[in-house]
């Protein structure tokens, strides 16, 4: 037995660095991939085993010759169901990245984790001209853990979004800037301003827009309701 035993650890010590190199190796083939390191793919932050969410995309899609096939396909799927997409989660909404430097690295979260969620919130203009101020109700309500505020701006106006709890505390800022004018959608995680995420129950949203030529103020809340 005692001959073997060179030989074994030889063979141990390949192992470990070989599965030390491909794992290491496979970290720089996604945007930002540092950051999170093995746990973006594994549930074991240390790597190896069970999968995450996002693991489980890649090793049934996303492989070719054992390396990750980085691109659209890959970032605009959400593969842990939180409500972004792994490319708005790394940094690269639209799967452009090739390598080096992308995004703000500070603001990654991990696409295999839905409690991992990216704060704060995106905003899109959907495009559509209109002529007077309004807030919509979010969509979906009841919610976990993310939904959508959707508003119109007739013109150029600086916008606040105050989320409020029940107790009429605010626990929230969603958004807080200058828009010109159109409709607009923003996705709210149900995160607190300290990025931890708020316990289920009744939440108010109001929205002040004040018009960047007139100084006149809109002012409009609604309630919705987290649900976890
Ligand atoms: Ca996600
Ligand atoms: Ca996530």
């Amino acid at each position: 037995m005692r001959k073997y035993l060179p030989h074994l650890l030889f063979s141990f010590i390949i192992f470990t660095f070989t599965i030390m190199v491909s794992r290491s190796f496979r970290v720089g083939q996604i945007p930002n991939g540092n950051v999170n390191q093995c746990a973006n793919c594994h549930v074991s932050p240390g790597g190896g085993g069970a999968r995450t969410a996002f693991g489980e995309t890649v090793r049934t899609g996303f492989l070719q010759n054992s390396n990750v096939v980085w691109g659209p396909d890959l970032a605009s799927i959400d593969s842990d169901n939180d409500g972004f997409t792994n490319g708005e989660e790394l940094q690269d909404p639209n799967g452009e990245w090739i390598g080096g430097a992308i995004g703000n690295p500070a603001l990654v979260t991990n696409p295999g984790d839905p409690n991992s969620v990216p704060n704060p919130t995106s905003v899109e203009n959907i495009g559509a001209i209109v002529s007077s101020y309004k807030l919509n109700n979010n969509y979906p309500n009841p919610f976990n853990p993310t939904t959508n505020i959707s508003f119109n701006l007739p013109e150029a106006s600086d916008v606040k979004i105050d989320v409020f709890n029940s107790l009429g505390q605010k626990v929230s800022t969603v958004v807080n800037k200058a828009y010109g004018p159109g409709a607009f959608s923003v996705k709210w995680n149900a995160n607190d301003d300290y990025g931890s995420s708020l316990t289920s129950g009744m939440y108010i949203y109001r929205m002040t827009a004040t018009s960047g030529f007139s100084g006149k103020q809109f002012v409009d809340s609604r309630r919705m309701l987290l649900v976890k």
